[in-house]
């Protein structure tokens, strides 16, 4: 089932589920969390993340007292970061195709790990350099409430429901728009337990 949420913003609910598809992606992720482990990032105005972040790919997103930017190795070990799995990559060419975005090849995936509680306030991702390609976001785990807001951060949010296996693409002229993530509720996901994976495919460099 494919639902435009606006311009450019397409939402293909449980497009990343089948069995053996959550499987699969749950094996590549630990892949992941294995080079990279999960860590909270501290904002630019000295605030801990409740939300746990690693990164896979050529770029990985990063935040600390500096600011925001992306880096080519892990702060943490100073090693590059890991390489995206290829069905990850395949998962997020074919649900920017659905979404209209033909030829997405990302360089970046970010992994967002929020456990009850966590969540996430309300901003744009612009620290990418091409605002031209989408981004793709996967939900895995216990579901979400996604805030949907508009281009100034006062415009009114709409509330969007995110579950396992949800794939959202964020394109065109969503690509900016300020969003964010309500605190986390308390919730049990047979596979992935007490808390949401969300994964963001972006082509950062
Ligand atoms: C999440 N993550 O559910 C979200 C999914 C992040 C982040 O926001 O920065 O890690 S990405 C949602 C998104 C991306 C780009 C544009 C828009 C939404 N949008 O215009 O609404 O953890
Ligand atoms: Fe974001």
């Amino acid at each position: 089932p494919r639902e435009e949420l606006g311009p450019g913003a397409v939402l293909l609910r449980r497009f990343a589920f089948s069995y053996d598809e959550e499987r699969t992606l749950v094996a590549a992720i630990d892949t992941i969390v294995e080079a990279a482990p999960f860590r909270h990032m501290i904002t630019p105005g000295g605030f801990r993340m409740s939300v746990a972040m690693t990164n896979a790919g050529a770029l990985g997103w990063v935040t600390d007292l500096s600011g925001y930017r992306y880096t080519p190795r892990d702060p943490e070990s100073d090693r590059p970061w890991p390489a995206i799995p290829s069905c990850l990559l395949r998962l997020a060419s074919r649900a920017a195709k659905s979404g209209g975005f033909d030829g997405f090849v990302p360089d970046a995936c970010l992994v967002n790990r929020y456990e009850p509680e966590a969540r996430m306030t309300l901003h744009q991702d612009k620290n990418e350099r091409d605002f031209a390609a989408p981004i793709v976001s996967v939900s895995l785990g216990i579901p979400a409430v996604f805030l949907w807001g508009g281009e100034k951060r006062n415009d009114t949010a709409k509330r969007v429901p995110l579950a396992h296996g949800d794939v959202v693409v964020w394109g065109g002229p969503s690509r900016l728009r300020f969003h964010g993530v309500l605190p986390l509720k308390d919730d049990e996901h047979p596979l992935l337990g007490r808390q949401r994976l969300n994964l963001t495919f972006r082509k950062a460099g």
